[in-house]
């Protein structure tokens, strides 16, 4: 595990299933239909309960960027954020904003909440094919800029299902100061 500490706020990076971090909230990334769909989605939606796929498709269709909260029901996270990050179609398409985007409003949610934990996965790297090193990247300056603003967040987990994506994510986290 990488520990990164950004004024206040500690970033935990590691290698896992997301289903079972024991972070107060886990994000999904979702699809703006909001039907639980294959990957950590999928994932999400075995672990959680078979009454989590009906109430997800009763909260869509969402924009992407935008942010839905979700009782955890039988994951140890006591919520379930769900945000539909941007298909990857080349970078010129307002991608890297709208991946920006999915992170800040699931912060913000969490913060409405007042949680002190959230755990995200590498959101939009799968079947929509963002590149795995510019996510990381985004993923390292939104952090760097909720540590300088006022949140009731105190922990996030950047938890990356294949080594391949830790890997990545752990040598951006760590080029950056
Ligand atoms: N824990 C953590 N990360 C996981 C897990 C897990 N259990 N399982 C997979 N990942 P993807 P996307 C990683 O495809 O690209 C769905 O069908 C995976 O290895 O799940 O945003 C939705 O319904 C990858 O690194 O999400 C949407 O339609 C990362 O999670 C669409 O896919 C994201 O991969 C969203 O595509």
């Amino acid at each position: 595990m990488l520990v990164k500490q950004f004024k206040t706020l500690t970033v935990r990076l590691y290698q896992g299933d997301i289903t079972k971090s024991q972070a107060e909230a886990i994000v999904n990334a979702a699809n703006p239909q909001m039907i639980p769909g294959g990957g950590v989605d999928g994932a999400i939606n075995r672990a959680a309960s078979l009454q989590l796929a009906p109430l997800q498709k009763s909260l869509g269709p969402i924009a992407v960027g935008e942010a839905v909260l979700t009782p955890g029901f039988n994951l140890l996270a006591k919520y379930i954020i769900h945000t539909a990050g941007p298909i990857w179609h080349g970078g010129d398409s307002r991608e890297p904003e709208l991946l920006a985007q999915c992170y800040q409003s699931c912060l913000a949610l969490a913060n409405h909440h007042q949680l002190t934990s959230i755990a995200f996965p590498a959101i939009s790297t799968g079947v929509y094919h963002f590149p795995v090193q510019r996510a990381a990247v985004i993923v390292y300056d939104v952090l760097k800029s909720l540590a300088a603003q006022s949140t009731s967040v105190q922990q996030v987990d950047l938890v990356n299902f294949d080594a391949r994506t830790a890997q990545i994510y752990e040598a951006v986290f760590n080029e950056n100061q």
